[in-house]
């Protein structure tokens, strides 16, 4: 073990410099909960991304290893272990011991750093919170080691072998002292190296799964988890990925341009579909709450569709100009800026603030996108068309959406018969349960405390619209009782202070329609009530999908995995055909076989009911699985589960309307074994 004494000063200054981190982490990882948790892959991973921004590696290999340590290994130049003249520290010992070091090395490199933005706080945070980190460096024909614990040293770096290869690998087992939780979850890792593989345009980005166990059964005979990402034509193949399952009214078009204030990178394409969907980010980190490139890219495209369809002669003099909703509509966009300085603003530090970059993108998208329909008449004519199809079905829809966004419509109107009211007039304790369905709605309404509980029962066939536009089902009865039982207004007069409930929960089934209806009333949520889901407001129920019984013992299980347990606590290790056991158990049987049928009785009076809807439910069932809050668990939306929601509605919606799918397969390109 290493004896602090023997580290000179210096080193104990470096020690002390991480102190902190231990000491609140959530001050440089956010949160020290499973976000937290992969936040230190995404801080290693930036740094090898960072290097192949420089074009110095193109691949990039992650995996998660069978003891749950996590490795990223990259082909760059590997970080620099020779010692530095003044500081006695080697690059790679600085960049694992000091804040905010990572990245800012070397000098020589013309690449946009990701650190130092939203997360870049540096590798030497993983190191403080890993109880050990191995990181090993591959530079001039040598294998370099360095380990840590805690973030401190163990010894010096030291030369392990020889190698043809470059490259830097990171091992690092996270703290489980400091995370909640120190299982990761590889479906979230994929998502978020896939996306960063389309923004790094040219870079293999791999993930393995070691952790075997995890996937016993759950995978086919012989395979393992393991993705491979590789995308040649960078933001072009994200668009494509994202519009996958909607029908393409032009291809996908690209502009790449280096500017003095940026790198900026556009691919978009136009859709039969009716939302838009612009992602966009800078320096590779998701700038959900938009910005300045943003901006810049709205208002640069409804200017250059609106004057093109006037130079071509499509907007008549008298036409009225086409909003920016128009020119968006069925509009897939990804916008990606890489910038020196980037400032990161907004509730989530997640708005690109630099004001230099909103005309700088305004100018590249304007020249490019106008040399584009230049050269593209027909693509020009079918944008054109599309917009101004969208820009008449908005004034056709406007009457209807009037009637319910005008001011004061739904003000002072009763509350709906449906709605069975709670009887607290204090929102911050009260509830409104929003459930798919008259039966269930009965079940709910007797099994409630009628005190602060309020249901409103909702058709199942509010889906079956015919009109895929969610501002004319603003005018559907059912949408209408909703929004005046919320009581906060919509459009113009929404206000959040009238809320009359501080829990808004849906409750569907767990089938294909309770999903569709959830997904509407999430979009619902996220276009006009977006500041409903900010607050914290919206809840998803949980209801359980079995009811496993004994006699008088009784449980409930909510997932599958929830009822494998449960029957193996009870001593029952297979789903039993209940009726075969039974007959076994009548038998007449001697006394030798008798302890094997008290086994047989004891499965067979096991009883397994599957809920397929909530009616199946009987009211007190209901208010003690899902609805009385000393025993019920409950989703809180967020706002990027509306997004998802959002996302889907289209396609959910639009799927009667397109006669046909096509999937647009990414390019991803085969790659051999890496060698590193
Ligand atoms: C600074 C200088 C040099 C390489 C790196 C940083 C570097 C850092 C990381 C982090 C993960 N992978 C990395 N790969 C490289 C080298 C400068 C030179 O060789 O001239």
């Amino acid at each position: 073990m290493a004896d602090k004494n023997q580290y000179s000063a210096d080193q104990i200054q470096v020690l002390e410099g991480l102190d902190p981190v231990r000491k609140r982490p959530g001050m440089y990882i956010g949160t020290t909960d499973i976000r937290g948790l992969h936040h230190l892959i995404w801080e290693i991973v930036d740094n090898s991304i960072d290097e192949a921004m420089a074009g110095h590696c193109d691949k990039i290999m992650i995996s998660i290893n069978e003891d749950g340590s996590v490795s990223v290994a990259d082909n760059g130049r590997g970080i620099p272990v020779d010692k530095h003249k003044t500081t006695g520290l080697s690059a790679l010992e600085t960049v694992l011991t000091t804040l905010h070091a990572g990245g800012k090395f070397g000098g020589d490199d013309s690449g946009y750093k990701v650190s130092g933005g939203l997360h870049g706080v540096g590798v030497s945070v993983v190191n403080a919170l890993s109880t050990k980190l191995l990181a090993e460096v591959r530079r001039d024909g040598k294998v370099y080691r360095q380990e840590y614990k805690e973030g401190v040293a163990q010894s010096d770096i030291t030369e392990v072998g020889e190698t043809k290869s470059t490259g830097t690998s990171v091992t690092f087992w996270p703290d489980k002292k400091i995370f909640e939780t120190t299982v990761f979850e590889s479906e979230t890792i994929v998502t978020r190296l896939r996306q960063q593989a389309y923004l790094t345009k040219g870079v293999m980005i791999s993930l393995e799964d070691k952790r075997t166990e995890l996937y016993e059964g759950k995978l086919p005979q012989g395979h393992s988890f393991k993705y491979r990402f590789y995308f040649e034509g960078g933001v072009r193949s994200y668009v494509d990925h994202l519009n996958h399952n909607k029908e393409g009214i032009v291809r996908t078009i690209h502009f790449e341009k280096q500017t003095d204030e940026a790198m900026i990178e556009i691919g978009m394409q136009y859709t039969q579909a009716f939302n838009e969907n612009i992602i966009t980010f800078a320096n590779n980190i998701h700038t959900l709450e938009g910005g300045m490139h943003l901006t810049g890219f709205r208002s640069a495209l409804t200017r250059s569709v609106n004057a093109y369809a006037r130079a071509k002669g499509f907007l008549k003099e008298k036409d009225d100009n086409m909003t920016t909703e128009d020119v968006r509509e069925g509009l897939t966009a990804v916008i990606s800026v890489k910038l020196a300085d980037p400032q990161f603003e907004g509730q989530t530090k997640s708005k690109l603030g630099n004001p230099e970059i909103r005309k700088a993108v305004e100018t590249v998208f304007n020249e490019k996108f106008s040399e584009y329909l230049e050269e593209n008449p027909n693509d020009g004519k079918n944008i054109v068309a599309k917009c101004m199809l969208a820009a008449r079905a908005r004034l056709a829809s406007r009457a209807a959406r009037d009637t319910v966004l005008r001011k004061g419509a739904l003000e002072g109107a009763t509350l709906p018969g449906k709605l069975a009211d709670c009887s607290s007039r204090n929102p911050s304790e009260s509830e409104i349960y929003i459930v798919e369905g008259d039966s269930a709605g009965g079940s709910a309404k007797q099994g409630r405390d009628r005190y602060f509980q309020a249901i409103l029962p909702l058709r199942g066939k509010i889906l079956n619209v015919e009109q895929a536009r969610l501002d004319r089902m603003l005018g559907n009865n059912e949408i209408k009782s909703l929004i005046i039982a919320l009581g906060t207004g919509i459009g113009e007069t929404f206000d959040i202070e009238r809320t009359r409930y501080h829990r808004i929960v849906i409750m569907t089934d767990a089938d294909v329609d309770g999903a569709h209806i959830r997904t509407l009333l999430l979009t619902l949520f996220y276009r006009y009530f977006k500041p409903l889901i900010e607050a914290g407001y919206i809840y998803i129920a949980q209801p359980p999908l079995y009811k496993v019984a004994r006699g008088k013992e009784m449980h409930y299980a909510y997932t599958d995995d929830e009822k494998i347990k449960i029957l193996s606590d009870m001593g029952v290790e297979q789903m039993t055909d209940e009726k075969a056991a039974e007959e076994d158990a009548a038998e007449e049987v001697t006394e030798a076989a008798e302890a094997e049928v008290a086994t047989k009785k004891k499965k067979a009076r096991v009883s397994i009911q599957r809920y397929k809807g909530l009616g199946e439910m009987n009211p007190e069932q209901l208010w003690e699985t899902t609805m009385d809050p000393q025993r019920r668990t409950m989703l809180k939306v967020t706002i990027e589960d509306a997004e998802k929601a959002d996302a889907i509605f289209d396609t959910l919606m639009g799927s009667e309307v397109l006669p046909r799918r096509k999937f647009i397969q990414t390019h991803a390109k085969k790659v051999k074994n890496l060698d590193i």
